[in-house]
């Protein structure tokens, strides 16, 4: 299981306030609460501050490499800052996101080959976001055989199935879920990976949706998630899930996880 620390994100106030200040400690701390609670890759977002991303970016995975000994996600939609992120990574990073949309295949293949990145890859084209389980697989149709044909190792395709609110539609989760156990079914040595967060967007107790997605999800086969590694009950969670769903052998993670405080009830 992989787990992306998603709090260095400028649609976060605090974050947005620290990256106008270039508040280096702000974000190196967060970078290391992270990986102390427990996140393998941390992701790195400053899609609001327009014209300025590649300067943005290039401090953010300079500062944050500065303290936390992990690869980063370097998230944009431009891919102008993806490569100024890329240039100054050190090890292998993963880039947040290619899609089958033309134009932003076409600019971001080129940074997955010359890096040799990881690539997540959103299961959506020029027809937009995906609404059904149909929708997804068609996408990842004309994703999956495209990277392959260009290179890019099984291994290091991360699949997107892009999780919509629950609040705007209530088949929204499940269409997301079996999307998942499709999309592992068709191909089992791709990973899979979502941003938890998005599905309890607009709805009251959001932790409480996320936990119980990220249940869910994981017993279809999700891989990797994007969430937020300081919640506790969540990790915790995360830890007692594997072991039930048969990922964790004699229960050691747990055992340590639990013995060394990591997570608790
Ligand atoms: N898939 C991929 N990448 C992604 C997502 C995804 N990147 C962005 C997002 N989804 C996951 N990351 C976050 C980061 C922070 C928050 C949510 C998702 C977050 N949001 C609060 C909110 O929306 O209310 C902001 C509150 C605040 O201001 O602090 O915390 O699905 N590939």
């Amino acid at each position: 299981m992989l787990v992306v620390g998603e709090l260095i994100n400028s649609s976060r106030k605090a974050v947005a306030q620290a990256i106008a200040e270039r508040n280096t400690e702000y974000i190196q701390d967060l970078a290391r609460k992270q990986v102390e609670a427990g996140a393998h890759i941390i992701d790195v977002n400053c899609g609001t501050s327009i014209g300025e991303e590649e300067k943005v970016m290039t401090w953010l995975v300079t500062s944050v490499q500065e303290v936390v000994d992990v690869p980063l996600c370097i998230d944009s939609p431009s891919a102008g800052a993806l490569a100024a992120g890329l240039a100054v990574h050190k090890g292998q990073a993963m880039i947040n996101s290619i899609t089958a949309e033309k134009d932003r295949w076409q600019e971001v293949l080129p940074l997955v080959q010359k890096y040799k990145a990881k690539i997540i890859a959103l299961c959506m084209d020029d027809g937009g976001m995906p609404e059904t389980v149909e929708d997804r697989l068609r996408v990842a149709d004309k994703l999956v055989p495209g990277l392959l044909e260009a290179g890019i190792p099984e291994d290091d395709i991360y699949l997107d199935p892009l999780i919509k609110p629950l609040g705007v539609n209530s088949r929204y989760g499940v269409e997301a879920l079996d999307a998942v156990a499709a999309l592992k079914e068709k191909y089992p040595k791709v990973h899979t990976i979502c941003g938890l967060s998005n599905v309890s967007y607009g709805l009251p107790e959001r932790r409480l949706l996320n936990r119980a997605f990220m249940v869910m999800c994981l017993t279809k086969g999700m891989d990797a998630f994007i969430l937020d590694p300081l919640d506790g009950q969540l990790m915790g969670l995360l830890k007692a899930a594997m072991a039930l769903a048969g990922q964790d052998e004699y229960c050691l993670e747990y055992i340590a996880a639990a013995r060394a405080g990591r997570i608790k009830a």
